[in-house]
């Protein structure tokens, strides 16, 4: 798997194309991506591409089946049956993201068996915000709200990155991931609105998850490695810190309509720019949950290699059943 040495923040530097690369397919690439057409699986594509997709679509995928984890812990506890059936389908949804990530991941010849290897080893990474512990039923709102809220701004612009099964994959989880917004936001609002415990619970909640959703977006840009070329490729289409100022911009006002206050004494809005100003992220904070050090870091790849391993049956399960399919083809 390919990963960032992120040890030293600001060393890490995207490996250049390769020397060994025909310069005639490289420049036929370059002008097709240039004129916004989708690359596809068979085409020819620089090592460098192939690579830093494999990377950031098998850890879209990853972080999709671990953030399963802290919204899963509350099923059982929902405060309603209403509330229950709306988790479940959205946990269930992540699960589907997840499978169609790992499809797209592996037209680029990557089994799914070595991503998951990866991730259980722990060489691949996953989004930071899924280390941080679910406390109370307000967190459901605050990461369906907050949580949901950040990736959609992320994924929105995926729709039109340069990679046809990541682009296509994106538009379904736009669609559900907007549902999980929604669903979000009117716990939060019922909440801040409800007594005033429920209201000290849901700012509480609010604290805890404002700062690591905007640690989602990645590192500033001035400090991120693999921004510039994945610009140029068009494999993102926006940068961290552009996708970060927006998730902000549009968050604010949806917190102030509902009573909560930011927990960030610098948030101002700035009239010339159109935007609001806030205050530094805790980059150190970042770097030591993406190198494993989140506070439930553990308990997640652990509940993910328990999960593999008391599962296993059903994988030898479904291959028995389509050897014995494929043998009574073979017979007739
Ligand atoms: N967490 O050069 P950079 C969901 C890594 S799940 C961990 O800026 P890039 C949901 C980065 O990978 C949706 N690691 O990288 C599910 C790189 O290391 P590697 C999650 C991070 O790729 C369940 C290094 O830092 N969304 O919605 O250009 C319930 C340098 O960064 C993080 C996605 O996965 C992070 N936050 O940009 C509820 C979006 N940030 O890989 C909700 C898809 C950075 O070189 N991914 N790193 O070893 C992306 O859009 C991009 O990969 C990123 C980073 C913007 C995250």
């Amino acid at each position: 798997m390919y990963t960032t040495d992120l040890s030293k923040p600001g060393s890490a530097k995207v490996q250049p194309i390769g020397p060994a690369e025909d310069p005639a397919l490289l420049e036929a690439f370059e002008a097709r991506v240039a004129a916004d057409e989708f690359i596809e699986p068979k085409d020819w594509m620089p090592e460098a591409y192939r690579r830093t997709l494999t990377r950031q679509i098998s850890q879209h995928a990853h972080s999709e089946i671990v953030g399963m984890l802290p919204e899963g812990n509350w099923i059982t506890r929902a405060p309603s049956l209403r509330r229950k059936a709306i988790l479940l389908a959205k946990v269930q949804d992540e699960a589907g993201h997840g499978l169609y990530l790992y499809c797209a991941a592996e037209t680029l010849g990557t089994s799914r068996e070595q991503m998951i290897e990866a991730l259980h080893s722990g060489k691949a990474k996953y989004s930071t915000i899924f280390n941080y512990p679910t406390l109370t039923w307000a967190d459901i709102g605050a990461i369906g709200w907050l949580v949901d809220g950040a990736a959609i701004m992320n994924q929105v612009p995926l729709q039109r990155t340069s990679y046809g099964p990541y682009a296509r994959a994106m538009v379904r989880v736009c669609k559900e991931e907007s549902f999980h917004q929604r669903q979000g936001y009117e716990i939060s609002m019922q909440l801040a609105r409800g007594t005033p415990e429920q209201k000290r619970m849901m700012q509480d909640a609010f604290n805890r998850w404002w700062w690591p959703s905007l640690m989602m977006f990645g590192p500033p840009d001035d400090n991120s490695p693999n921004t510039a070329q994945s610009m140029r490729w068009r494999i993102k289409r926006e940068t961290n810190d552009e996708l970060r100022q927006k998730f902000v911009d549009i968050t604010v006002p949806q917190a102030e309509f509902i009573g909560l206050t930011v927990p960030d004494p610098d948030l101002k809005w700035n009239e010339e720019k159109g935007g609001y100003d806030f205050g530094a992220i805790d980059w150190e904070e970042f770097y030591s949950v993406v190198k494993g050090e989140g506070p439930v870091a553990k308990e997640r790849i652990t509940a993910r290699r328990e999960a593999w391993e008391k599962n296993a049956w059903v994988r030898e399960a479904a291959q028995a059943h389509e050897a014995k399919k494929q043998a009574r083809k073979a017979a007739a």
